[in-house]
């Protein structure tokens, strides 16, 4: 195993201050991310950080890594191409609830399906933050909004339940109350080889009036600090990703190793695709980068 070597916070400093509202959960994300990567030791030139839209989306222009700020409910997609591109490179991938559980869905499933070796982050704040404040898939039932004056009628999707039955192989909730303990499940999911799932309750201060800081640290709790909970259970994990109430868990739900789908796809095995010759010769080369560029 490669010796780690960690990098102080500074090294991800950006040239851009966020232009959050003061106390914006996402503060405290953007803080971990920059812990985690600093533990794990990547360099700012082998990182890449792509979102979708959303304030939590702009998060990519506020750390000096690599960055693609995409389209809304696109991050997966062009992380997904992004890493199987060069598997070399660490792809995190940053956003919201609108973003990554709304629009998004369907990306989102099919990354953790095929256990492509990517880290999500999603800044769940149970709102539309950027759009100002309409209900999102995790606005909880009966919540009013915006767009749900009389009180939100639907469920809301349960991401951590999601992530376990389509085959995510590191399942996390962390809170931005608690940066240190978020940096450490993103570091853990940047180590992980699989689809690595970190929902953050990440308060929007101006429109989610009802899940707010005090709201959280009213309830939440670790599942490290209950001395039975093994998170190689996958059912244990389940049960627990139900509760929510008066306790509500963070921390590892759940992690299993399982072959990547960058480890089982044979085009991989010459190595990173853009280390592979491209089997054209130089006039051929030229005419097709003539034609398309
Ligand atoms: C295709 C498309 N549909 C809708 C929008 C409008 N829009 C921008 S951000 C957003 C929701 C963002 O919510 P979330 O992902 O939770 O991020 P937050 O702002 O709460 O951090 C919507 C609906 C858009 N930009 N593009
Ligand atoms: S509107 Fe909400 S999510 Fe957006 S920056 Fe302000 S507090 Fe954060
Ligand atoms: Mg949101």
């Amino acid at each position: 195993m490669a010796t780690i070597v960690e990098l102080p916070l500074e090294t991800y400093a950006g040239p851009v201050e966020p232009d959050w509202c003061p106390g914006c959960g996402d503060f405290g994300v953007l803080k971990a991310v920059k812990m985690a990567a600093g533990k794990v030791g990547v360099a700012p030139k082998d990182l890449v950080i792509v979102s979708g839209i959303g304030c939590s989306s702009n998060l990519p222009g506020f750390i000096h890594a690599y960055g693609v700020h995409s389209l809304h409910g696109r991050a997966v997609a062009v992380a997904s191409g992004i890493k199987l591109a060069n598997t070399d490179l660490t792809v995190v991938i940053t956003g919201g609830d609108g973003d990554g559980y709304g629009i998004g869905i369907g990306h989102f499933i099919h990354a953790m399906r095929r256990n492509l070796d990517l880290t999500y982050v999603v800044m769940n704040n149970q709102v539309y933050g950027l759009t100002t404040g309409q209900a999102s898939p995790t606005t909880m039932k009966e919540m009013r909004t915006k767009s749900t004056p009389r009180g939100n009628v639907e469920l809301p999707i349960n991401p951590i339940a999601l992530a376990l039955v389509s085959g995510a192989t590191y399942v996390a909730r962390a809170f931005s109350g608690e940066p240190n303990h978020m940096a450490e499940l993103i570091a853990g999911g940047i180590q992980h080889k699989g689809f690595a799932l970190i929902d953050v309750f990440s308060p929007c201060v101006t429109y989610n009036k009802l899940n707010t800081y005090p709201w959280f640290k009213q309830r939440v709790y670790k599942l490290e600090d209950e001395p039975d909970y093994r998170p190689s259970d996958v059912q244990a994990a389940l049960e627990k990703s139900f509760e929510w109430g008066d306790r509500i868990p963070l921390g590892l739900f759940y992690k299993d190793e399982q072959p990547t789908y960058e480890d089982s796809e044979p085009a991989f095995r010459l190595g990173p695709l853009v280390r592979h010759k491209l089997g054209v010769d130089e006039a051929l080369f030229q005419s097709l980068v003539e034609e398309l560029v």
